[in-house]
């Protein structure tokens, strides 16, 4: 068991890894790692997301080796380490997304990724794929993100769950937290044409035992846009939508999750709009949760 003593610490304890973890020493260390991705060229409104992977690990140090609620110890049953960040080059999406993908085949252990902005699950979701097959994707957000292009372009924040489907790299898709203006009914209607179920912020509020039993099982990777989380709790993203889950929702609902995660990342988190951590914070212990909930199943 992984304890925080004061009196067996040793003198000088690393302050900047995620949840004051080990840096891993080799590139297969670890059932589970933390990767930071700080990109954010693809984002459509506030920038702010590169320093997502900072902020998340700096949000991260008042984590507690025991998760009570879900009886495991993440940290120690899955021996994390922290990876450091993907040097990603900033201002080129797709040479960005190439350099995400091939490092993530190098890596056997199963990810948790702070972002950058949503363009980044894309090329994660290629590497998966190249891994595992045909996956599930369990996706939090208030946005659907399957719009077509944007500015003319396909690459973008907002594009990426179109190119993973018209990729053939999915099985079933779940979106939840779905709210917030769009840009005409088209984008409702289709959802049922990609073959995505969507469930919007008032399914999640007000019969969220059904959703949950539509989920999927197998191997799944999960993507939490931290602006599925309402500005009131989560006001440091790009994009905020009003009216969404509470922090306490949002982790209620990855506890209850069980089947077989593949990887994991929280993404669109802005420090710079953020205010007294809050938003840094809930990642961290999102990806607590995550992590958790890997534990609970081994
Ligand atoms: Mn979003």
């Amino acid at each position: 068991m992984r304890q925080i003593d004061a009196l067996k610490s040793p003198r000088f304890t690393q302050v900047s890894t995620f949840g004051r973890l080990p840096l891993c020493q080799k590139l297969n260390d670890g059932e589970a790692v933390f990767i930071g991705i700080p990109f954010n060229d693809a984002t459509s409104y506030r920038p702010g997301a590169r320093f997502g992977p900072a902020g998340i690990r700096q949000g991260s140090r008042l984590l507690r080796p025991y998760n009570q609620f879900m009886d495991v110890y993440p940290f120690d049953s899955l021996n994390v380490c922290d990876m450091g960040d993907i040097n990603i080059i900033p201002g080129y999406i797709e040479d960005t997304m190439k350099v995400i993908e091939e490092e993530l085949l190098k890596i056997d252990a199963i990810p948790f990724i702070a972002g950058g902005d949503h363009s980044i699950t894309l090329p994660i979701l290629r590497a998966m794929y190249k891994k595992h097959g045909k996956i599930n994707l369990i996706h939090l957000d208030s946005h659907y993100d399957f719009w077509d292009s944007y500015w003319g372009k396909k690459y973008t924040h907002g594009t990426w769950l179109r190119r993973a489907l018209e990729e053939g790299i999915l099985n079933e898709v779940v979106q939840m937290g779905i709210r917030g203006s769009v840009y005409s009914k088209d984008d409702v209607e289709d959802s049922k044409k990609l073959g995505v179920k969507s469930f919007t912020i008032r399914d999640l509020k007000y019969r969220l035992k059904e959703v949950l039993k539509e989920l999927p099982s197998g191997k799944t990777y999960v993507s939490v846009d931290i602006d599925v989380v309402d500005p009131a709790f989560a006001p440091g993203t790009g994009t905020p939508e009003v009216g969404g889950l509470t922090s306490f929702e949002v982790i209620e609902i990855i506890r209850s999750f069980n089947f077989n995660i593949i990887g994991f990342d929280v993404v669109e988190i802005s420090p710079p709009y953020d205010v007294s951590e809050l938003t840094s914070m809930l990642g961290a212990n999102i990806i607590f949760e995550g992590l958790s909930v890997l534990a609970k199943r081994r």
